[in-house]
């Protein structure tokens, strides 16, 4: 048994959520890591996987950091056994990964492999033998390339296919997973994928990218009332979207409007449409103004807006942005070109993300007053940084740790101001392929050297363990020397 597998013997989301009396986190909060399927599992052409957008992608010259792919990652296919017992190492309770739609549904809606879903039902089998929870996302990117040969998620009849597939998944894996994840990061599918063109399917098209964010919504209600439908009340469902707190990095009243604008696409179109059942009226009329309103029919928002279990939320950053010299077109905020992201003033990160853990306590404070919020799970936090490998293989990556420590830090604060959040999952497990980076930013909390596959916990993970053992408290912060010396 894992050290996490007597603390994880409750579910995620029916657990008690009092206080443990020695520090903010509940006695059952679920501590996990999050990967995602094309970032780690390659084998890309084995057992009758289909072909992803980010196999197009990743092989389209000059769209990949240094023409990387997924196609071996870090071979996390052919290694299950091996990254679980990196996992009962670390002792999370929780291990939030994806599956692949290519390997289920190759073509995307025709014929189901068999050896898909065997793969990931061993991959659940393995978990539950160590009394990790497994906490499934449906989609984290990677579509059948044969449904973006007919519009991809610019197409309403991928959601349609997205059912069927959830479908197909959930009845297989049903009985021993609780909670679902529909999509990751909607915004970036959407606008990432199909305004901006930084990922597959690499489009600058703001209307498609427009019809794209609706249809990802759509996707989820219906597949959420599907699994429901299947599944009765056992199950508990969610959707994850990215989220950003949004300052304004001026007083004019157009830099307000700005920082409006941006909260528009990259919050409040996901929170107001699954929690409040409508869009936002700006974010309607940028629809209106790209033309891509027409995507969305009159039943729609009710069917988007599907009773929630859980919410998950990943959050890295806050965006800083005043009016003005924007990005034209081409911008992942389709109707904001005009608006301009400045840098933060705090430290930052390798990628050059601020660091600013407040931001974090402060959005999920404004998600339990803003919305009827249902419990909350942190489902992706962390960072990239350049790791440092010493003569005896040890990997000290102190940036990373105190960046997780004070984000822990932050959501108990908001815990204690009364937020329900019931789980915090690392970003990641293991460095992995970075989408548009490749393998040039590192994530993981274990490293891996890509010649030779090995793995090695690094001073993050070793202090995370040490944080999980102490359920996060009643002391969160790093002790440097005593992980270092490690
Ligand atoms: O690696 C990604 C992940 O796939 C989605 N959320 C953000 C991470 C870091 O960029």
């Amino acid at each position: 048994m894992s050290a996490g597998s007597a603390r994880s013997s409750a579910s995620i989301i029916n657990s008690a959520s009092g206080s443990n009396g020695t520090n903010a986190f509940p006695e059952h909060f679920s501590w996990g890591a999050a990967t995602a399927s094309y970032q780690i599992e390659g084998a890309a052409n084995e057992d009758g996987r289909g072909r992803s957008i980010w196999d197009t992608f990743s092989h389209t010259p000059g769209r990949i950091h240094n023409g990387d792919t997924g196609d071996v990652a870090v071979d996390h296919y052919h290694r299950l056994e091996q990254d679980i017992a990196l996992m009962v190492e670390l002792g999370i309770d929780a291990y939030r990964f994806s599956v692949a739609w290519p390997r289920i549904v190759p073509d995307g809606d025709g014929e189901v492999e068999p050896r898909g879903l065997a793969f990931y039902a061993r991959l659940v089998a393995l978990l539950r033998a160590e009394g990790i929870e497994p906490v499934v996302t449906l989609y984290h990117w990677d579509l059948p390339q044969a449904l973006q040969d007919r519009g991809g998620w610019a197409n309403r009849a991928t959601a349609d296919a997205f059912v069927r597939y959830a479908e197909v998944v959930h009845d297989r894996l049903g009985a021993d997973v609780d909670t679902w994840m529909t999509i990751n990061e909607p915004w970036c599918a959407a606008f990432l994928g199909y305004a901006s063109g930084h990922h597959a399917p690499g489009l600058v098209d703001p209307r498609a990218a427009l019809r794209s964010a609706h249809h990802l919504l759509l996707a989820h209600g219906d597949a959420t009332a599907a699994m429901r439908r299947a599944s009765g009340s056992v199950h508990r469902f969610g959707i994850v979207p990215n989220l950003y707190g949004v300052q304004a990095g001026g007083h004019r009243p157009e830099d307000l409007a700005a920082a409006r604008a941006i909260d528009g696409l990259q919050n409040r179109l996901w929170l107001d449409t699954t929690l409040k059942g409508s869009y936002p009226d700006d974010v309607r009329a940028i629809f209106a103004r790209f033309g891509a309103d027409d995507a969305i029919e009159s039943a729609d928002e009710a069917r988007i807006a599907q009773p929630l279990d859980v919410l998950g939320v990943n959050y890295y950053q806050q965006h800083h942005v005043m009016a003005g010299g924007g990005q034209g077109l081409g911008s992942p905020f389709p109707g904001c070109e005009d608006v301009e992201f400045l840098p933060s003033a705090h430290p930052r990160t390798g990628m050059g993300w601020g660091i600013e853990p407040a931001s974090l306590e402060a959005m999920l404070i404004r998600l339990d007053q803003e919305y009827d919020v249902p419990p909350i799970m942190i489902c992706e936090n962390g960072a990239s940084f350049d790791d440092v490998v010493d003569a005896d293989g040890r990997v000290h990556d102190p940036g990373r740790r105190d960046f997780i420590a004070a984000h822990i830090r932050a959501v108990g604060r908001a815990i204690a101001a009364g937020v329900d959040v019931r789980g915090y999952f690392v970003w990641s497990l293991l460095d992995n392929f970075e989408w548009a980076h490749g393998y040039a930013e590192r994530f993981g909390v274990v490293h891996v050297d890509y010649e030779t596959q090995r793995r090695t916990i690094k001073t993050s993970g070793a202090w995370y363990r040490d944080s999980i053992a102490r359920n996060g408290g009643p002391d969160v912060e790093p002790d440097v020397a005593e992980v270092d010396a490690r």
